[in-house]
């Protein structure tokens, strides 16, 4: 369990560098909120009795591979998908599996991209590369999910047939805003950037310094409270 408690620090460690990046440097981030949990013991072997694999702890170590999870919230489906590509671009990160419930969700309406990888844990004696489960979906998909998730379990597995199809309906209709929510923040981010005056690179008047390097732009703000430190 500690291994996975450290795989999950690393984890949260580089999603939130990619959310504190984007923030600082961009207008928004596609980040919107992450968390993590690690599967408790109990719920290690309820799981692992259900799908009927060896109680032992090798059998558990290669068969669930969600023990330690994080989950990513994001505004946009296409935002999941940049995060996606930008976990799975890391070097120490091991891609062994992608599930895209969000191509092809499960029949419940259930919709989230999956990752499953391997993260080196560095140990005293040991580098052990240990197993991770990263949920990426929409705002939308995560409020479903964790209802569905609630009443899943009300019911001990066996819901009702009328809220079956109530759930797949509400997914339908998150998946509906999610499209909305998209178009729409397509049309502000290319309306705002029709209305904002470009000037061609080569027209622009150089500003590069006695060194030929371009001098690093200080906010006026900045600039003026030095000088008025030094005053
Ligand atoms: P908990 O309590 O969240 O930990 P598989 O072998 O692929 O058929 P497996 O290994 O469970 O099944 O993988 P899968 O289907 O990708 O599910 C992994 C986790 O995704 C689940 O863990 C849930 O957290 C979430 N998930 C998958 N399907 C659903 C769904 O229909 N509804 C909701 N709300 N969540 C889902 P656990 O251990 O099932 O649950």
């Amino acid at each position: 369990m500690m291994s996975y408690k450290f795989a999950t620090d690393e984890m949260m460690t580089k999603v939130n560098i990619l959310k504190e990046e984007f923030s600082a440097i961009h207008d928004y981030s596609p980040i919107e909120h992450v968390s993590h949990r690690l599967k408790s013991p109990e719920g290690i072997l309820k799981k692992a009795n259900r799908k009927g694999y060896p109680l032992d702890l090798e059998g558990i170590r290669e068969n669930i591979q969600d023990i330690a999870g994080i989950r990513i919230t994001c505004s946009f489906i296409s935002d999941t998908y940049r995060v996606l590509e930008m976990l799975t671009g890391q070097r120490d990160i091991t891609v062994l599996q992608v599930k895209d419930y969000i191509k092809n969700p499960k029949p419940n309406g259930y919709k989230s991209l999956h990752l499953i990888a391997a993260i080196p844990v560095f140990m005293s004696d040991r580098v052990q590369p240990v197993t991770v489960e990263v949920q990426i979906r929409t705002v939308a998909m995560d409020f479903w999910a964790s209802l569905e998730h609630k009443i899943f379990y009300k019911y001990d597995g066996a819901v009702p047939t009328a809220l079956v199809g109530e759930l797949k309906q509400a997914a339908d209709v998150a998946n509906r805003l999610d499209i909305d929510m998209e178009r729409l923040h397509d049309q502000v981010v290319s309306l705002g950037e029709a209305s904002e005056p470009v000037t061609p690179r080569e027209a622009r008047p150089a500003q590069h310094g006695a060194d030929g390097v371009a001098p690093f732009p200080l906010p006026r703000s900045l600039l003026e409270a030095f000088l008025a430190k030094e005053a």
